[in-house]
């Protein structure tokens, strides 16, 4: 086990929803220490830039758009085994898939609009906290 960092994102919807302070009281119960926090409207060019790897994939373009259009919450998580913990709180990228008591089961409405984001490897976090944060922010 070791201490890693990950990039989470609370999504446009659960923003709006009025989640956040329920998912952010879910992570700090779940032991982790919140690095970076910022509320950010993501532009049209960072949102093709973070999911580029999906680029050629049919849902892209409804994904962008989502990503897009209201703002998010924007964080580090810092934990041991901050990546594989944070997924395992996050649940299922499907919702219809997610297991009882994770975030996704409480607060996402379907593939799309599922809430919350989280780096998959470290390589990911690596990429994606940089994208978002200065190393200045992360306190
Ligand atoms: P995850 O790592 O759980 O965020 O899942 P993926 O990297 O596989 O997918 C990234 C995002 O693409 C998901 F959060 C939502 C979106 N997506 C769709 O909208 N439809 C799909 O069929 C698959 C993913």
């Amino acid at each position: 086990m070791s201490v890693e960092r990950t990039f989470a994102m609370i999504k446009p919807d659960a923003v709006a929803g009025g989640h956040t302070g329920d998912i952010i009281s879910i992570i700090e119960k779940a032991g982790f220490r919140v690095v970076a926090l910022r509320k950010h409207h993501i532009t049209r060019k960072q949102a093709e830039g973070f999911y580029a790897v999906h680029q050629a994939r049919p849902f892209f373009g409804g994904l962008v758009k989502f990503m897009t259009e209201a703002p998010a919450i924007v964080m580090v998580l810092e934990n041991e085994n901050a990546i594989a913990a944070w997924r395992e709180l996050m649940g299922a990228t499907n919702p219809a898939n997610a297991a009882e008591g994770t975030i996704r089961k409480k607060f996402a409405t379907d593939i799309e609009r599922n809430c919350v984001h989280g780096s998959d490897a470290l390589e990911t976090a690596a990429q994606e906290i940089p994208f978002f944060f200065s190393s200045s922010e992360l306190l």
